[in-house]
């Protein structure tokens, strides 16, 4: 459990994963209704929560997909920045799927890296590439991960690391806070708010993106699952949630609340511009290449 204890102290213990201070940053919500921490740059020690992990022998999944053209788009810096950023000092097994295993780039991996490559056949509508990964997690989890790694971690394909993105974001749930919206109104939240959708919700808590979720694998399993089954009722029923994917993960985050909450310096956009309150980039966007890659 990463559910944080009331705030009574100053230094809290999260649980399992380290110490963190809430107390650290006053500008921003550092821990939900709920208990699960937010994490902010400032809150944490990062030796620490490495420390921890390596006494615990953690190991993490990292999944990612690059099908159709986003492979010589997005995947070389994704993967190269992932080496220099993400959970460095654990053993980390890449599993990026594909529909063209042999344009998959050699790459030198650090010491206890490993990568594997899953072919997945292409979907028509670039709607179900994205969509369907929820299925295909689910199926790499049974078959791979869940004898591999305690963790995994999974990404959108278009973005690179920029900072660290380490063990301090490890835990049993995690979800993260839409960089687009973590500041505004819910409002303007863009939930799926067709009552014929499995995924149709008329409150929530935050606008969770879809681009990174993680957790331990059985965790993970439970929502990639539960997307899925969302999805295909949906197609049963003749409906597509608003933003797909995303549209259910957020629904299954409001019924299964995470256990750690990642703040948007884990996934910023540089095209929001300056912000007081983001400290750090850890992962960014890549620039879009929709007309290119769309259509
Ligand atoms: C996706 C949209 C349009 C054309 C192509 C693709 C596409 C996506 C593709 O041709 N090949 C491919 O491997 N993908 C994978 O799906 C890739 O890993 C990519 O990062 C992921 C999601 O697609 P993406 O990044 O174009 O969608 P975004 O950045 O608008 O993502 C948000 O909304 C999506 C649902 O519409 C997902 O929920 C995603 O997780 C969100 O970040
Ligand atoms: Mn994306």
């Amino acid at each position: 459990m990463d559910v944080c204890p009331l705030p009574y102290g100053r230094k809290l213990w999260d649980g399992t994963d380290g110490f963190l201070d809430l107390w650290a940053r006053t500008d921003v919500q550092t821990c939900t209704y709920w208990g699960a921490p937010i994490i902010w740059e400032g809150m944490f020690d990062p030796s620490v929560f490495d420390q921890l992990h390596k006494e615990k022998s953690t190991r993490v999944a990292l999944t990612v997909f690059a099908v159709g053209r986003y492979l010589d788009a997005y995947l070389l810096p994704f993967l190269m920045s992932a080496e220099q950023y993400f959970m460095v000092g654990l053993p980390v097994t890449y599993y990026v799927f594909t529909d063209y295993p042999e344009k998959i780039p050699s790459l030198k991996l650090g010491q206890g890296r490993t990568l594997e490559v899953i072919q997945v056949a292409r979907e028509n509508r670039w709607q179900d590439v994205s969509m369907m990964r929820m299925k295909t997690i689910t199926d790499a989890i049974d078959g791979h991960i869940h004898h591999q790694c305690e963790y995994v971690f999974c990404f959108d394909v278009d973005q690179i690391f920029t900072g660290r993105f380490g063990s301090e974001a490890l835990g049993d749930s995690v979800a993260l806070l839409h960089s687009f919206y973590y500041h505004r109104p819910k409002m303007f939240y863009t939930y799926d708010h067709n009552p014929k959708s499995e995924a149709y919700m008329d409150k929530g808590d935050f606008y969770y993106h879809a681009a990174v979720f993680g957790g331990r694998w059985q965790k993970v399993r439970n929502l990639t699952e539960a997307c899925y089954q969302g999805i295909m009722k949906d197609k049963e029923n003749e409906v597509e949630a608003l933003w797909h994917d995303e549209s259910h993960l957020n629904k299954y985050l409001f019924l299964h609340k995470p256990t750690k909450v990642l703040s948007p310096e884990y996934c910023w956009s540089m095209f929001i511009g300056h912000r007081n309150d983001i400290r750090v980039h850890r992962l960014l966007w890549a620039q879009k290449q929709y007309n290119a890659l769309r259509n």
